[in-house]
C-alpha cells in the first residue's frame, strides 16, 4: 500500500515510520527543507524513545522517504498543525485546507483520505469534505474520508500509537470501515468505527476532561493556601476514595493539546461551555500565581537570582510548546536575574553549575527525573541560602536533607 503523510511532525514522523516498517511504502512531506533533509538521513528532529532505530531501518531499506511535495498514493493522512485562532479561540485549519488543496490534483477513485490533527467538531463535514466535493467526488463512494484523532502520549509514542484504542469517524460508515482498514496494518489496540463528528468530539473531550480536572487541582491549590491547609495531603487522602482522582496541580497547562483543544469546542457554542472556558482561564491563572508566590518568597532578599528549572512543558520531554514557563519568566524577568535549566532543551539551558550559582531561589516548573534527586552539597556550596520552590511536587521532601529548604504547594503559606 501507497502512503502520504503530510505533516511531518511529533505524530507524523512515528505515524510514516510505523507503516513503513509494516511494509507499507510512505511518502512523508513536509513543507520544511532542513526536516526533509534530516528524516532522509535518518535523524529524528524530535527527542522520543523507541524512534529512531525504527527509522534508520526503514530509511535505509528505502520504505520512508521525505519530501516535500506529495506523490500518487492510496491513502493520504494529514498530520499538520492546528493552531487556535487567537481572536476568537476557534481552530485554524488553514494547514489542513493547503494539504488538502496539495493532494487533490493527485487523488484518484477508491482513495482514502484521513484527517489525524485534531479538529473543531464539524470540520470534516463543513470544510474538508466540500473541498474533494468540488472536484466531483462522492464522499463515501468513490472517495473515503475519515477523521482519526491520535492520542497518544509524547514520549511513549511507539508503543502507544501500537497499543492504544483508535477511534476511526467515517463521513459514511464505508469510510470508517475503510479507515480501519488502514490503521489494522499495525495497530493492535481496538479500532472503534464511529461518525466523524463524534471522533472530532470525543477527542476534543478526552483533552478537554483532563484540563477541566487539572483547573479543579489547581483551584483547590489556590483554597487551601488562603485557608492554610496542605493542598498535597488532601489530594493523596481524597484519592483514597476509590471514585476520586483530583489531579496533580502545577504551574499551570502547556502542549498543544489540553491548552488548545477545549477552545475548538469552547468557540463553537461558548454559551454552553461555560466550565470548559472557567477551567481554561484557572490554568492559564497559574503561572501568574506562581510569579506572585516567587516574589513573596523573596520579599526579604536584596540580591535576586532566579533559577527558573524545566522549560518544557511536562517532565522527560524536550516540547515546550506552550509552556507555562515563558509566561513566569516573562512575569519576573524585570525584577530578577533569571537562569534557566533544562537539561531536555539544552541550547536554551544554562550548566547545572551555572545555574545555581549565587542564585536565591530555583523554581522547578517541570517534572523531569534529573530534578528528582538534585546535588544537594553543590546546592549549599553554590547557593547562599537554598531554597527550592518546587510548583511539580517532584522532590520528596523526605529525600532532602536540612541545609535545603524545599517549599511546595503543601507547605507554601509558612513560607
Ligand atoms: N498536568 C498537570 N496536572 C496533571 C496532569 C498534567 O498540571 O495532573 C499538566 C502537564 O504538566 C502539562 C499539561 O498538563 O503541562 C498537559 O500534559 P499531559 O501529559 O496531560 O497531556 P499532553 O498534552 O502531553 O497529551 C494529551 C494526552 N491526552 C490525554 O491524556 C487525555 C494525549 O493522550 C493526547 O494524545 C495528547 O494530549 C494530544 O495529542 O491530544
Amino acid at each position: 500500500m501507497k502512503i502520504c503523510v503530510i505533516g511531518q511532525g511529533y505524530i507524523g514522523i512515528p505515524t510514516s515510520a510505523l507503516f513503513a516498517k509494516n511494509n507499507c511504502q510512505v511518502t512523508g512531506v513536509d513543507i520544511d527543507k532542513n526536516k526533509v533533509e534530516q528524516i532522509n538521513k535518518g535523524q529524528i528532529p524530535i527527542e522520543e524513545p523507541k524512534l529512531q532505530e525504527i527509522l534508520e531501518e526503514v530509511i535505509n531499506n528505502g520504505s520512508y522517504r521525505a519530501r516535500m511535495e506529495p506523490v500518487e498514493s492510496d491513502v493520504y493522512i494529514i498530520t499538520v498543525p492546528t493552531p487556535f485562532n487567537k481572536e476568537d479561540l476557534s481552530c485554524n485549519l488553514d494547514y489542513v485546507v493547503s494539504a488538502c488543496n496539495s493532494i487533490i490534483s493527485l487523488v484518484k477513485k477508491d482513495d482514502v483520505i484521513i484527517v489525524e490533527s485534531t479538529i473543531a467538531p464539524l470540520s470534516i463535514e463543513k470544510v474538508v469534505k466540500p473541498i474533494f466535493e468540488q472536484e466531483g467526488f462522492t464522499v463515501g463512494k468513490d472517495l473515503y474520508l475519515a477523521h482519526c484523532p491520535e492520542r497518544v502520549l509524547p514520549g511513549n509514542m511507539v508503543s502507544e500509537l501500537i497499543n492504544n484504542n483508535r477511534i476511526v469517524g467515517g463521513v459514511t460508515p464505508e469510510c470508517a470501515r475503510k479507515a480501519a482498514e488502514v490503521y489494522g496494518i499495525f495497530v493492535k489496540g481496538n479500532i472503534i468505527e464511529t461518525e466523524a463528528k463524534v471522533a472530532e468530539m470525543s477527542k476534543c473531550m478526552e483533552n478537554t476532561f483532563r484540563d477541566v480536572n487539572i483547573a479543579l487541582a489547581n483551584e483547590l491549590t489556590k483554597i487551601c493556601y488562603e485557608l492554610d491547609i496542605n493542598v498535597l495531603d488532601v489530594i493523596k487522602i481524597a484519592n483514597q476514595h476509590p471514585r476520586v482522582n483530583i489531579h496533580s496541580p502545577g504551574p499551570g497547562v502547556g502542549g498543544h493539546c489540553l491548552a488548545i483543544d477545549p477552545y475548538f469546542i469552547y468557540s463553537l457554542v461558548p454559551d454552553e461551555a461555560k466550565i470548559i472556558k472557567l477551567a481554561r482561564d484557572t490554568n492559564n491563572s497559574m503561572p501568574l500565581f506562581v510569579a506572585n508566590q516567587v516574589k513573596r518568597i523573596l520579599s526579604h532578599k536584596d540580591k535576586e537570582v532566579v533559577s527558573v528549572f524545566g522549560l518544557s512543558y511536562k517532565g522527560n520531554s524536550d516540547d515546550d510548546r506552550e509552556s507555562p514557563s515563558y509566561e513566569i519568566i516573562r512575569l519576573l524577568e524585570n525584577d530578577y536575574e533569571i537562569r534557566i535549566y533544562d537539561p531536555h532543551i539544552p541550547q536554551k539551558s544554562l550548566t547545572f553549575e551555572e545555574a545555581i550559582t549565587d542564585s536565591d531561589l530555583i523554581v522547578i516548573l517541570a517534572d523531569h527525573n534529573e530534578f528528582k534527586h538534585l546535588d544537594y552539597d553543590l546546592l549549599a556550596e553554590k547557593m547562599d541560602e537554598p531554597v527550592i520552590f518546587d510548583t511539580k511536587n517532584v522532590i520528596n521532601p523526605e529525600n532532602v536533607d536540612s541545609r535545603i529548604t524545599l517549599i511546595n504547594y503543601g507547605n507554601l503559606k509558612s513560607y
